[in-house]
């Protein structure tokens, strides 16, 4: 197969900014495609940690400014890793100039940031996706065609819960996750952004919402960003002033769905000895399907139809070649990570640009997700169940 180039410009080079590397490094190692992403240039706010992340990552290049990547004629796909409140300006500025867009979860801080980021990569005719990460592991996506096979039946129920303890400690700082104008909101953006994605993606479309949240710790040590006279590098401290934390430490809800279905959803940062916990269970007329992030190789599946003296849950390990994505990785047992959802999700992508088709997820479903992020959110406000409304 005869191979082109694509160059990435990546934006942004903390956690996420290094899972998007691990895959534009890994993909052609795993995906034999006609495209190959070439590491062009990567971004930051500070040129001294940046410089390290180059060279750890494997960028060839490198710059402080973001605008400098988006009007480069060779940057093919610009990808934005940064916090949510800078997800608009890059995005509108990507379309622009023609550009791929991919971009973190959430779309944006906002939902009105959300319908611009859509108009503008609509208008501009540009190609753009979403990274819903969790959607492209192989156990995901056995649910996915389970669902869809009718094995379950017909859906009566969604149980999810997003649970994490990295706040627990009414010390820990006032870091940008905290800062509403930052984030948007806490755990729910955060967190629930996640199962509601993969809630459209496997069972429908929400219809009402109702929820509950609280911020559990009201106030934090606050950060301050110091030069470091010997490193040049700038430093976080933690001061010994405290700042309001103005986002949700938990927000759970409960959901109706248009065919029907009925959906309970939690999202919480306090859930003690919870690092990563994703876990979903749906069920359905014939059977049901669970699914627990921190056991990601596998799913568990309830079949009524299985014969009453051996009935119950089976464990799937989704990596066999005839689960998704499972062929392009190892011999069956051989299990994949965290970071490998990302690979997948960039291999995806790539396709998408080689066949000329729009990726999925997209920033349409960027925006379904933050409509019902703001449904939630209208119902904390007036306490009552709220219609989740569209635009689009
Ligand atoms: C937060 O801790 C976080 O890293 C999210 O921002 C990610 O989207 C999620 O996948 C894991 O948790």
């Amino acid at each position: 197969m005869s191979k082109k180039n694509i160059n990435v410009g990546l934006i942004g080079y903390k956690f996420m900014g290094k899972a998007h590397s691990h895959a534009y490094r890994d993909v052609s190692l795993f995906f034999d495609l006609p495209l190959c992403p070439v590491m062009k240039v990567i971004c930051g706010r500070h040129d001294v940690p940046l410089a390290a992340a180059q060279e750890q990552f494997g960028w060839q290049e490198r710059t402080t400014d973001w605008k400098k990547i988006v009007n480069r004629d060779d940057s093919d796909i610009v990808d934005i890793t940064t916090p949510p409140d800078k997800h608009k300006d890059i995005a509108v500025a990507c379309a622009k100039a023609g550009k791929f867009v991919f971009c973190e979860k959430p779309l944006a801080s906002s939902l009105k940031d959300g319908y611009e980021m859509l108009e503008a990569v609509e208008k501009y005719g540009v190609k753009h996706a979403i990274c819903f990460n969790y959607r492209k592991l192989p156990a995901v996506g056995l649910a996915k065609k389970l669902i869809d096979e009718g094995k379950i039946g017909r859906i009566y129920h969604v149980r999810a819960v997003y649970l994490q303890d990295w706040i627990l400690d009414p010390e820990f700082p006032l870091v940008w996750r905290l800062k509403k104008k930052i984030a948007g909101s806490g755990a729910h953006g955060d967190l629930n952004a996640h199962l509601i994605d993969m809630t459209r993606y496997l069972v429908g479309e929400f219809s009402e919402v109702v929820g509950a949240s609280e911020t559990f710790i009201k106030e934090r040590p606050l950060l301050v960003e110091k030069n470091d006279l010997n490193t040049g590098l700038v430093v976080t401290e933690k001061s010994s002033k405290k700042g309001k934390v103005d986002v949700d430490d938990a927000t759970v809800f409960l959901a109706r769905f248009k065919n029907g279905a009925l959906g309970s959803f939690e999202a919480t940062r306090f859930a003690p000895g919870r690092k990563n916990a994703q876990r979903w269970e749906i069920n359905g007329s014939k059977g049901s399907i669970v699914f627990n992030l921190e056991r990601l190789n596998e799913l568990e599946y309830y079949s009524v139809d299985d014969p009453a003296c051996v009935q119950g849950f089976r464990t799937i390990m989704a990596t066999d070649s005839s689960h998704p994505y499972a062929a392009n990785w190892w011999p069956a047992g051989h299990i994949i990570g965290y970071g490998d959802s990302f690979v997948n999700m960039v291999a995806d992508i790539l396709n998408c640009i080689v066949k000329n088709k729009m990726p999925s997820p997209n920033f349409a479903d960027g925006v379904k997700c933050q409509e019902v992020l703001e449904a939630v959110e209208q119902s904390l406000k007036q306490g009552k169940w709220v219609k989740v409304k569209s635009r689009i």
